[in-house]
């Protein structure tokens, strides 16, 4: 046989095993013959063929960790937006093309297969679908690391749109099975709830805290192979779900209320029942706090319990754990390890104190007021009793140190203690995260400017040390390579492959940008990518959308603060301009918008309306000629997204500066090839720095400006007075001319610009933002340079994998250094 021969003869022999793995799972563990499977059988049947090539490495890693005992990070989080697996395991593992071609050769349409997979939408937007991305990076950088989180349920809802309003659907994704996860009925911890605290002194007159007469509720782990590209390393992703403890309430029984006594335990399992929906808003509900503890406890025993597999002095736990916080909503963890390490093992306050602060770090993810987190004191006294105890003496100390380093400055403690005293007492715990832990961290360089400046200034001035930034990224392998497999297959053929595992790669493309043959190629790739939106946009809002239009995209969760509303005022600008001149050239644009709004956010239930109400003038405007477009695609989520950023022309980030913390989508698109009209906020400014000011369509005032006119005294109606374009927006919106059938439906939106002091300042960047609309519209007419440009953006993202992120966290806050896992290495010993 030729080389060539057994080269095709290897191919061959691969593809059979593929089938016949495929094949048996479809026959022996789903239990159907190819008359019976139904489509979701053979993507389940599939998914356990390539669960079945991560096992064993899986095992291998576990194992090597065991075996090297580095120090390992949990990062934990209330949420992980995963989106789906089948295909980013596939890539990852170097199996695409192989799976492909076998399961095609059975006549099977490979990707919709895969379309029948449902996503994990176990996360909110940004925060939750950031722990994915560096669960991604973690993995592929060979770092010991878990994610650990929930088992909600339900995870985020489904979002349809009826008469242009949000209506949500309950997300019930593990109705049928999760093919993913496998649960591990042994790894079981009690997590308590009530009950009180007696203190007793124990035989060496040692006072010692007894928390008894707790309602109790199990904490199951179901464990989720995460794979890293072509590497060895899979790490674990492990969900607590809540499960009734086995000991019945023996009231009930002696009360002969059997039913009683099943009801009581089936309501323990609700703790992991629902993901709450609001992004970047607290909602201050009992069963949120309790899912947080629930995480918080049955994390700290499992970190403990695989440390002392190998260690019994406690305060080794700093040299071989690493706790990172994502946000404050697991920081109850911080007095939970308190607990553990006094009332179990043992440990004296000072030295658990010291262990807790060198274990833990925070990230902070917000500055909106609304979404820090104060937990009234009567939720601990009831359910945290002990933990509340804790708490009050962590800050008795705390507020002593603050005397001490600050004695003439008594309005300090107020400002800074962990429990604030107005009113209701609440327990803020950003302050217990700050204290709690050695390293505080903000997402982007503006927002930890500001977290050290204004937010948390004084604990700046007590710990500089502690305040750290980590700007954001994103995984290039989803958001690139798999998302976007024609310009991936181009960057590849020009540049070669090496930007998958190095994105600064990225940057010998602008040694291409004008060429003529790439940019003509650049082109074509961004055209099909559109023209498979257009049939996604026809199949699901019947609408025809011109593919040469430019497509102008906000796409993220409905929020105030990020301006959608804005984007709709510039949407009508324009629309009167062609109303008054209906013979003026305009560039054709499509505008998209796809986002869900919080179900208790009215204001962003109402701007939903407000776009599909536009759409509908717009839309079918004989003047307009369909020379504008206004789309609202339902159910954004991690999927959809993979859809859209490929096809995407401009990227709206017009979020108030200070606002947006990062932003993580403005990455996506730039890496995606599209240019960004954006304000100076988050993560946006550090874009810009990377792909040059002339590359980027900046516009509005600076953070430092918004503070500015804030104190000066802002009034919106000076703009609105001052500006008959604007003027004429507003009042159309108020007036009813969207919405002829019910006049008033819109005017708590022009209500809260005009009458309630425009909290977001839409005003007063809208002139700004419609000029430089302007300026987007005239590169547009030229499709070179605009392709240049976009080129350019994508070359300059290197700096956003993040990969880069996790190198960060690895080397400045955790102390942690990747683990090789050979091949095979520890298989011999397992068997
Ligand atoms: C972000 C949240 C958030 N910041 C509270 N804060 C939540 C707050 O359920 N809750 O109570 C849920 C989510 N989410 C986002 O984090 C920021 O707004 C983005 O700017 C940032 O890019 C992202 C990741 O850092
Ligand atoms: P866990 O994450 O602590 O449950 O352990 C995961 C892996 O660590 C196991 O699958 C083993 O590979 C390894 N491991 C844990 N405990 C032991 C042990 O006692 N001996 C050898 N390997 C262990």
């Amino acid at each position: 046989m030729t080389e060539e021969q057994i080269g095709m003869n290897e191919e061959l022999d691969k593809q059979m095993l593929i089938i016949k793995s495929f094949l048996e799972h479809l026959e022996y563990t789903l239990g159907k013959d190819k008359y019976s499977a139904t489509a979701y059988d053979r993507f389940n049947a599939l998914a356990y063929a390539v669960r079945d090539h991560l096992v064993e490495r899986w095992l291998d890693t576990q194992q090597a960790y065991y075996n090297s005992d580095n120090k390992r990070v949990y990062y934990i989080s209330m949420e992980f937006l995963m989106g789906r697996t089948l295909a980013n395991s596939l890539i990852n593992l170097g199996l695409w093309d192989d799976f492909k071609d076998a399961i095609t050769s059975l006549g099977n349409d490979f990707q919709q297969i895969i379309n029948e997979e449902q996503d994990a939408g176990l996360g909110n937007g940004g925060l939750g679908r950031l722990a994915a991305c560096f669960l991604d990076s973690m993995a592929t950088m060979s770092i010991p690391a878990y994610g650990y989180g929930i088992r909600y349920e339900y995870g985020i809802f489904r979002q349809h749109i009826i008469d242009g309003a949000q209506v949500e659907i309950p997300d019930n994704w593990l109705r049928y099975r999760n093919p993913w996860e496998l649960d591990r009925q042994e790894h079981l911890h009690t997590v308590k709830f009530y009950g009180r605290v007696i203190s007793t002194f124990d035989k060496n007159g040692k006072l010692v805290r007894e928390w008894v007469d707790t309602d109790d509720v199990m904490a199951m782990a179901y464990d989720t192979p995460i794979p890293g590209y072509e590497t060895n390393s899979v790490n674990t992703l492990r969900l607590w779900s809540a499960k009734s403890s086995r000991e019945f309430d023996l009231k009930f029984f002696n009360e002969g209320n059997y039913i009683r006594a099943v009801e009581k335990k089936m309501q323990s399992e609700t703790i992991s029942k629902v993901l709450y929906p609001a992004d970047n808003v607290v909602e201050g509900k009992e069963l949120r706090f309790k899912q947080e503890y629930f995480l918080a406890s049955a994390t700290v025993h499992d970190v403990i319990y695989r440390f002392k597999k190998k260690h019994q002095a406690m305060r080794l736990l700093p040299e071989k754990v690493a706790i990172q916080l994502n946000d404050t909503h697991p920081t109850l963890a911080i007095p939970e390890l308190m607990r553990v390490l006094m009332d179990v093992e043992g440990v004296e306050w000072e030295d658990a104190w010291d262990i807790t602060k060198k274990t833990f770090a925070y990230t902070n993810h917000t500055i909106l007021p609304e979404a820090l987190e104060q937990w009234p004191v009567w939720f601990f006294e009831q359910i945290l009793p002990r933990h509340l105890q804790i708490v009050y003496e962590i800050n008795e100390r705390f507020l002593k140190e603050i005397r001490e380093r600050f004695p003439d400055e008594p309005e300090r403690l107020a400002r800074m203690s962990i429990v604030e005293e107005h009113w209701e007492r609440k327990i803020r715990m950003a302050h217990l995260a700050i204290v709690g832990s050695h390293s505080v961290n903000g997402v982007a360089a503006l927002h930890t400017e500001i977290l050290k400046n204004e937010l948390f200034r004084d604990f700046y001035e007590m710990y500089p040390e502690r305040f750290n930034n980590k700007t954001n990224g994103i995984t290039q392998r989803r958001w690139l390579k798999m998302s976007n497999p024609a310009l991936s297959g181009l960057i590849d053929e020009y540049i070669g492959g090496g930007w998958t595992r190095n994105l600064y790669e990225l940057e010998k493309l602008r040694a291409i940008a004008a060429d003529p043959e790439f940019v003509g190629r650049w082109r074509q790739v961004k055209r099909s990518n559109k023209e498979s939106l257009c049939r996604y946009i026809m199949q699901h809002n019947e609408l025809d959308v011109d593919p040469d239009s430019l497509f102008d995209v906000q796409v993220k969760r409905l929020h105030e603060y990020k301006r959608q509303l804005l984007n709709v005022l510039h949407i009508i600008t324009l629309f009167n301009r062609i109303k008054d001149n209906p013979a003026a050239e305009v560039v054709p644009r499509t505008f998209i918008f796809a986002g869900k709004a919080a179900p208790a956010y009215a204001a962003a239930k109402l701007i939903i309306r407000l776009v599909n109400a536009v759409a509908a003038v717009v839309n079918h405007d004989p003047e307009v000629a369909g020379r504008i477009k206004v789309v609202f695609l339902a159910n954004y989520g991690v999927s959809l997204a993979e859809k859209i950023f490929p096809a995407s022309d401009l990227s709206e980030q017009i979020s108030t500066a200070g606002t947006e913390a990062s932003g993580t989508g403005n990455m996506k698109f730039a890496l995606n090839g599209a240019l960004t009209i954006g304000t100076l906020d988050g993560a946006n400014i550090e874009i810009m720095e990377e792909v040059g000011r002339d590359n980027i369509f900046i516009f509005g005032m600076t953070a430092a400006e918004v503070s500015q006119l804030r104190v000066r005294g802002y009034n919106p109606r000076e703009y609105y007075n001052g500006n008959r374009e604007l003027k004429r927006v507003l009042d159309m919106v108020s007036s009813g001319f969207f919405s002829p059938w019910a006049p008033e439906l819109f005017t708590p939106l022009t209500d809260s610009l005009l009458n309630l002091g425009d909290s977001y300042m839409l005003l007063a960047d809208y002139a700004s933002y419609v000029a430089c609309q302007e300026q987007v519209a005239e590169l547009f007419k030229h499709p070179d340079e605009w392709a240049r440009r976009a080129i350019l953006n994508c070359a300059g993202m290197g700096k956003f994998s993040s990969d880069r992120t996790i190198d960060q966290y690895a080397r400045e806050i955790w102390g942690i250094k990747p683990v090789d896992i050979l091949p095979g290495a520890v298989e011999l010993q397992r068997h």
